[in-house]
């Protein structure tokens, strides 16, 4: 056998290598820490805790950078990064962005937190702005959701009830309904930190560096891209706007006002 052969076929059987994120499409990749409810609760504060988060901030900085992308949002344990309709990251080859993205997360936050933990990825596409906008809004809410139940369970749990007894009593509840059952156990939903009920997100934005010119000795500012981490976000119809004009300037105005 031919080994020119063999290296045909068996190339042949990688099935899905050719597979590519469409030209002009934007791209999510979604990275979510696999079977995290376990590791969570093993070596973290629940419902919610800073350290876990910070290591998920990392996580997602890292992602944001290394991916060159333009908005990152991170909410319980998934992290989900845009990129632009012209991005060309890895020819937009879907084995690549995935398999990248779900190793950067897991050594980086590995690494963040010291423990063997690890995440799955996925893509997501979207063609109009408004597709991504609902996206991050999907996203969002779910964020809201996972929140509210998290702090019910956990704060039955603390309060002495058994995994079925937490379980059987929120079965059924709806919204305002748990916010009650919180706030008979002394929480507040409305007032816990923006972090937990709505997410997290990272975009770049620019600082002034103050320098001076070496010709003239003159003191100058000048304007660095630095990363923002945004822990207040808006909600509902103001975070879609806050959306649409962060898509708007990647774009442009002349497809912005056409998609
Ligand atoms: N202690 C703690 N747990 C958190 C925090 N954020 C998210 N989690 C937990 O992370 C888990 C995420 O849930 P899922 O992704 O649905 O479940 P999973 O066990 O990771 O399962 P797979 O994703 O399917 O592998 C939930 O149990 C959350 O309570 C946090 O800040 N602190
Ligand atoms: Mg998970």
């Amino acid at each position: 056998m031919k080994s020119d052969d063999l290296e045909a076929r068996m190339r042949e059987l990688e099935w899905f290598h050719d597979l590519r994120a469409p030209p002009g499409a934007w791209i999510v990749l979604r990275v979510d820490g696999r079977s995290f409810s376990a590791l969570t609760e093993r070596e973290f504060t629940k419902p919610f805790d800073p350290k876990f988060h910070a290591g998920m901030l990392e996580t997602a900085e890292r992602l944001f950078v290394e991916l060159g992308a333009v908005f990152a949002y991170t909410e319980s344990d998934e992290i989900s990064v845009l990129l632009a309709p012209e991005s060309d990251l890895f020819h937009r080859e879907v084995e690549k962005l995935v398999s990248v993205s779900a190793g950067v997360a897991s050594a980086t936050f590995a690494l963040a937190l010291h423990l063997p933990a690890h995440f799955d990825g996925r893509l997501w596409l979207g063609i109009t702005q408004k597709q991504v906008v609902d996206y991050f809004r999907w996203r969002q809410s779910d964020a809201t959701r996972c929140c509210l139940n998290g702090w019910c369970y956990w704060t039955l749990r603390q309060a002495g009830k058994s995994v079925q007894e937490a379980t059987r009593a929120l079965e059924g509840l709806g919204f305002a309904q748990k916010n009650e059952l919180l706030f008979a156990h002394g929480h507040n939903f409305a007032k816990l930190p923006s972090w937990q009920r709505l997410g997290s997100a990272l975009y770049w934005g620019s600082v002034e560096k103050p320098g001076h010119n070496p010709k003239t000795g003159e003191s100058v500012v000048s304007l660095r891209r630095s990363v923002v981490l945004d822990e207040d976000l808006p909600r509902g119809d103001d975070y879609a706007s806050f959306l649409e004009a962060l898509l708007g300037r990647v774009v442009g105005p002349r497809e912005s006002g056409s998609t």
